[in-house]
């Protein structure tokens, strides 16, 4: 992942509280120096690092850690929601009715990335999609589009001899306009002269897309601010698609160009080919980008009364092998005390519940439901039984039901309910990479050094 030398200097920054139990104002007052150092060096602008540190500076001040959180857990906390803030809530498009403009400078990926969102859309929407090559400067555009799309099915619409982009747009629509999504990439330039700019401003008006993308590389640097200011000014730029993140340590200033424009980000570009493509949620990224993995996002949307050693424990005994009856009803209590069920499973790994993320929001309520009757039916079982579940045959299975007030079939679909589950937490623990994101998280705790 990229941006690691700002995690390690945000975790640097945060050790210096390591050790400590109260707060004293010099130490907020390094902390706050060393952090601000750490954005600037990730190309945070100078404004919004000052913004982001006083935020904090602040907070430490006035807000106490819970009980039993440790204040580097807790500095830790803050500057993952201050960071969060500044990303903003994620942006919902819908895969129809959409005209996409796709803007940026030269070489930044608007092309590449044009394919791979059109791919995207396609695979995962099943929308009918269509993309307009409207860089008519940049010889073989039209070419380097159809070569990235070929076979997708994608259809991609051009006029390689042409030498006016408002023509090309004007025709594309006419030909291509009904698909579910059209993205019009358009030509890139050094900076944005007087030409491209004209050109610009008048394929806007023509195409009156829906949204217009700014593409950034994530290398872009101290520069992003101001190159974001110029095209938000000519097109209201309304998402920014980051790009070449597998191959930068930094990024901040896509973060910048960010708020500068209001402009949340909506997809990263990880790889020239057209699979990488990443959905952008920011408090993913940002716990990933500060390696607190997602099971901390967990805690800290907790409600007070779950505390946060329970969670770990919890995580560390699904981890362990060992899942009886018990370890599943604790699993669904933390769920339900925590209460939306949303909530908690975008904070977990996709294979942590069987890829639960990806339930509809139907399928989720009736899983709450189940939820309560299940957790009826386990009142009525031996401590035992919960322990080992395969000792229930029938007949118990039977007096089970009558004993809570449920049907035989209630008892039996929460143990096969467990049986997947179960079956679900061995596949976990095979995964390696899980595993270690897993240890890193509970190790988190105690490990705040730099490095
Ligand atoms: N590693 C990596 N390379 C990328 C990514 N996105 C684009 N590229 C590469 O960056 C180079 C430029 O990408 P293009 O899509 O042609 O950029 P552009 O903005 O259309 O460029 P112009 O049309 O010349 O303005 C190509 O070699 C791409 O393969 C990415 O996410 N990761
Ligand atoms: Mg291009």
């Amino acid at each position: 992942m990229a941006l690691d030398g700002l995690k390690r200097r945000i975790l640097g920054s945060v050790g210096l509280l390591k050790g400590k139990r109260k707060i004293d104002e010099e130490t907020i007052k390094e902390l706050s120096r060393s952090l601000r150092k750490a954005l600037l060096e990730a190309d945070f602008n100078v404004r919004q690092s000052k913004e982001l540190t006083e935020r904090i500076e602040r907070r430490m001040i006035e807000e106490e850690p819970r009980p039993g959180v440790k204040l580097e857990t807790h500095a830790m906390n803050l500057i993952y929601s201050e960071l969060v803030r500044i990303l903003g809530p994620p942006k919902v498009i819908k895969p129809h009715n959409q005209t996409v403009l796709m803007v940026g400078l030269y070489g930044q990926g608007k092309t590449t990335t044009a394919a791979k969102l059109a791919e995207w859309w396609r695979k995962n929407h099943s929308a009918k999609v269509a993309v307009i090559e409207a860089d008519v400067h940049r010889p073989g555009a039209f070419q380097q589009l159809s070569q990235l799309l070929e076979g997708t099915g994608v259809e991609v619409y051009g006029e390689p001899e042409a030498n006016d982009a408002a023509v090309v747009v004007r025709n594309g629509l006419g030909k291509v306009g009904t698909a579910d999504v059209v993205i019009i990439d358009t030509a890139g330039r050094d900076s944005l002269d007087g030409d491209l700019k004209d050109e610009l401003i008048e394929i806007a008006e023509i195409a009156n897309a829906s949204e217009r993308f700014l593409v950034i590389d994530a290398q872009v640097g101290q520069a992003a601010g101001p190159m974001a200011t110029t095209f938000h000014e000519l097109v209201g730029v309304t998402g920014t698609i980051v790009t070449k993140l597998d191959g930068t340590a930094r990024g901040g200033g896509a973060l910048s160009a960010v708020a500068t424009t209001g402009a949340p980000i909506v997809f990263v570009g990880e790889g020239e080919r057209i699979g990488d493509l990443e959905k952008f949620e920011s408090d993913r990224f940002i716990s990933r980008l500060l390696g607190m993995g997602d099971i901390k996002g967990l805690i800290d949307l907790a409600p007070d009364d779950l505390d946060e050693q329970e969670a770990m424990r919890l995580a560390q005994r699904l981890m362990s092998g060992r899942f009886t009856l018990t370890d599943m009803y604790a699993q669904m209590e933390m769920m339900s005390k925590i209460g939306t069920l949303d909530k908690v499973l975008s904070h977990l790994p996709d294979t942590m519940f069987g890829g639960m993320g990806n339930m509809s929001v139907a399928q989720k309520r009736h899983m709450q439901s189940n939820l309560v009757k299940y957790r009826v039916v386990m009142d009525s079982m031996t401590q035992e039984e919960k322990d080992d579940p395969l000792l229930l045959k029938s007949k118990r299975i039977r007096r089970i039901a009558r004993g809570s007030g449920c049907d035989e079939k209630d008892v039996k679909d929460l143990l096969s309910q467990w049986n997947r589950s179960k079956k679900m937490m061995r596949g976990m623990r095979g995964d390696r990479k899980l595993r270690r994101q897993m240890q890193s998280m509970m190790d988190f705790d105690g490990d705040l050094g730099p490095g």
